[in-house]
């Protein structure tokens, strides 16, 4: 029956842009190639025990030597956009100083094959590869940190902004600060939660440098955060404080300074016992509210919460161990009656809508991009070698119905980005969990377009029934 294929009857504005991304030490591999010193997700995945199966970064999926064929397969699939990051430690080894010619060459002829294939390169310039010299040097806590990215965000965009129309500076501040620095899931492994709450402000701060560096030199700078529909599990008071609270710390900390240039008072009541907020200068919430070209959504799930049974899940797959919620230790997170994908996380597309309304009616207008959405599942190949993930084409169906839905509430979205293009390095599980439209072989490297990905490009190219 057509009218329940996928896709039937999706039509999105003329310009919406379609791609989908990656990030680079989930991808390229050639941790010591070229100059390439190390950072803080080379050394936390040589820690023993920090990531599943001791996996690391280290070969990934060879995209530093692979590159051109990776662009061509995009290219075959369709895609308008392609969404990577730039590896700190790759161009500034030292995380200051001289840059590292070999390494920004490698990128040059990246954004030069996809230009060449009418590809548009959307590049951010931090997805969490902190150089670890700047670690040792103290790290996101450290406001010296901030100074740091921004001339590095300068030096970078010096050399490769003439051929990117839009810039992206961090992915997912929250994960860095609040996993890097308090749960201590993700590089550099501290849990320290007064650490986390002020690598929190530095991140916003050096994206605020940065955002006004760049365009005060003619670039368009976006920043890119992780948002979540956040849900009690019933109307009683502790658990509407709770959802409150998750709120607070998950999408208020992040989208109040940058698009309001405030933090939610309510945010810093909770986090009284945790820190004074002495780290934040005068002057500070002025930059990190320098006005956006763009923001960029990342959104997988919702958080079901309840403010009376702490000690569990914490809702990003921990738990027994440090919390993520500095000052909120106390909340529960909670499973609802939702299908869950590979991570255990559940899915929930119509959360996508409220969270992209919300931003149109809630905060200042700026122009949205979804610059993540995806998940993983189990996909076994079949005998042939094909990999059918009808799962994954359900999920992205889903979610792009959701997009529309904002849209045709006028929502100001004008793009999507499906995480991943290809099956990679997924943090702390290592290769354990595939979220890519394109199966990668870890022992061959062998390439194999999912059916998602076929599914995708075809709807690209406007080819699926309407
Ligand atoms: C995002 N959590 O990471 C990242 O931007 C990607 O690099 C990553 O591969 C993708 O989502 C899938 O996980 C997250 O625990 C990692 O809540 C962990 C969490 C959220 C996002």
């Amino acid at each position: 029956d057509s009218q329940t294929e996928p896709g039937t009857g999706l039509q999105f504005p003329t310009g919406f842009l379609f791609g989908a991304a990656t990030a680079a030490y989930q991808v390229e591999g050639a941790a010591t190639a070229d100059g390439r010193g190390p950072s803080i997700w080379d050394t936390f995945s040589h820690t023993p025990g920090r990531v599943l199966g001791g996996d690391s970064g280290d070969v990934a999926i060879e995209h530093y030597t692979r590159f051109r064929e990776d662009v061509a397969l995009m290219a075959d699939l369709g895609l308008q956009a392609y969404r990577f990051s730039i590896s700190w430690p790759r161009v500034q080894p030292d995380g200051r100083g001289r840059l590292n010619q070999a390494g920004v060459d490698f990128y040059s002829r990246l954004i030069d094959e996809l230009l060449a294939v009418g590809i548009e390169p959307w590049p951010t310039l931090y997805h969490w590869d902190l150089p670890q010299p700047l670690e040792d040097a103290g790290g996101w806590p450290v406001r010296d940190t901030a100074e740091r990215f921004a001339d590095y965000a300068g030096a970078i965009t010096g050399v490769l902004g003439d051929r990117v129309r839009q810039w992206t500076t961090l992915n997912e501040p929250w994960c860095s600060a609040f996993l890097g620095y308090g749960s201590g899931v993700h590089a550099p492994g501290r849990t320290d939660p007064a650490a986390a709450v002020r690598a929190g402000h530095h991140l916003m701060l050096g994206h605020g440098l940065a955002a006004n560096l760049l365009r005060s030199s003619g670039h368009k700078v976006g920043v890119t955060i992780n948002l979540y529909d956040v849900v009690p599990v019933s109307e009683a008071e502790t658990d509407l404080d709770a959802a409150r609270r998750i709120d607070g710390l998950q999408n208020r900390f992040f989208l109040d300074p940058v698009l309001r240039g405030s933090y939610p008072t309510d945010v810093i009541e909770d986090l009284a016992a945790v820190t004074d907020f002495s780290h934040v200068r005068d002057g500070d919430l002025a930059l990190i509210s320098t006005p956006l070209d763009m923001l960029g959504v990342n959104y997988y799930s919702r958080h079901v919460v309840t403010g009376t049974s702490g000690g569990g899940d914490d809702g990003h797959g921990g738990s027994g161990g440090a919390s993520p919620w500095p000052g909120s230790e106390h909340v529960g997170f909670e499973k609802g009656d939702l299908p869950l994908t590979a991570m255990g996380w559940e899915i929930h597309a119509e959360g996508l809508t409220s969270v992209l309304v919300r931003l149109a009616t809630q905060y200042p207008a700026v122009r949205l991009y979804v610059t993540e959405n995806g998940a993983a599942f189990a996909d076994v190949p079949d005998a042939d070698g094909s990999v059918r993930d009808p799962d994954r084409i359900s999920y992205l169906d889903g979610h792009l119905r959701a997009c529309q839905a904002a849209i045709d509430l006028g929502v100001p979205l004008h793009g999507y980005f499906c995480w991943s293009l290809f099956d990679n390095f997924e943090w702390s599980w290592g290769y354990s969990r595939r979220f890519g439209l394109v199966h990668v072989d870890y022992e061959t490297q062998t390439r194999t377009p999912k059916s998602s990905a076929y599914w995708y490009g075809d709807l690209i190219r406007g080819r699926l029934a309407t």
